[in-house]
């Protein structure tokens, strides 16, 4: 088994030279996807940093929208997931077409979007942010006179509660991060009294408000290095605490709930990367026309954040 495992793995390392490729894994990727990655992280960072490789081909261990991302910030590399049908659901809560209609009905908005979009959505928003910056975002905009923030409904309440700024909203959400529950952390509050608790502002208002700290998983990576707590609760998604663990060997986390797990994030498999790298499939490009604008979205962010 464990024979079996090294072959692959470095059938994949051949691969991955033969064809200049750099495989990136989400935080929420599985411990074997994570083991073969170059680099892992939210999902902006990760475009972010593929972006400046000389690699000629991403391997995007993630969701949809998420390999849409890397397509947008590099045109001229091929970006391919080892299953492609691993989507976002809070993402697919949302049409370009549905945020066109809202803009309608506020034609006086400027529209800020979650990552967690489709490059179709994305290329409709003035704005696009990410859990880390969204506050910044929204804060920079004061002399907007009305702010649509989408998909997430619960990012767009801790956004407004943040910002003190009335938001127009649509009716998105995570359906694993709203899994966790208050309970969950009283539970293990009381099993931990000394852990901090970390949580994802996808998580309900409720769980919100229980938390210690509330941060994207890029941020949760950081805190948990810097902050001198020893032990965390961990309010996200499960396959963070796999590199939490790794990353601070001498602290201690608590996954929150263990229904917060995505089945899209677990679609990826170690095989599949394998056989994505030997067919160099399923692309992901996002059309040209689209891409154009979807990228000024994020690159305005960039300009605040
Ligand atoms: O954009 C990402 O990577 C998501 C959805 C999670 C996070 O907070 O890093
Ligand atoms: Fe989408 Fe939630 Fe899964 Fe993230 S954890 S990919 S927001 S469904």
């Amino acid at each position: 088994m464990i024979k079996e495992d090294k072959q692959l793995v470095s059938k994949i390392k051949e691969l991955k030279k033969k064809h200049n490729a750099v495989i990136l894994a989400h935080n929420y990727q599985l411990p074997e996807v994570q083991d073969i990655a170059d680099f892992r992280g939210d999902s902006l960072e990760l475009s972010r940093m593929a972006a400046k490789t000389e690699a000629k081909v991403i391997v995007f261990c993630g969701v949809y929208f998420m390999a849409e991302t890397a397509s947008i910030l590099s045109p001229d590399k091929l970006v391919i997931m080892p299953d492609a049908s691993a989507g976002c659901p809070m993402a697919d809560m949302m049409t370009a077409d549905d945020l066109q209609k809202l803009k309608k009905a506020h034609p006086q908005a400027v529209a800020v979007g979650y990552v967690n979009t489709s490059a179709a959505v994305k290329a409709e928003l003035d704005y696009c942010c990410t859990s880390t910056n969204a506050v910044k975002v929204i804060n920079a905009l004061k002399d907007a006179k009305e702010i649509i923030f989408v998909p997430d409904k619960y990012l767009a309440d801790y956004a407004a509660k943040q910002s003190g700024r009335k938001l127009i909203i649509w009716h998105g959400f995570c359906p694993t991060h709203v899994k966790i529950l208050p309970e969950d952390l009283a539970r293990e509050k009381r099993f931990h009294p000394q852990a901090k608790v970390m949580v994802h502002p996808e998580c309900l208002p409720q769980v919100v408000a229980l938390a210690d700290a509330v941060l994207s998983t890029s941020q949760m990576a950081k805190f948990a290095k810097e902050d001198p707590a020893k032990e965390f609760i961990v309010g996200t998604e499960s396959g963070l605490v796999y590199r939490l663990k790794q990353d601070n060997p001498d602290k201690e986390f608590y996954l929150a709930s263990e229904r917060a797990v995505c089945p899209n994030m677990k679609r990826t498999t170690q095989e599949k990367v394998l056989w994505a790298l030997e067919e160099l499939k399923d692309e992901v490009k996002v059309p040209e026309e689209i891409r154009k604008k979807a990228r000024l979205a994020i690159e305005r962010m960039l300009e605040i954040a």
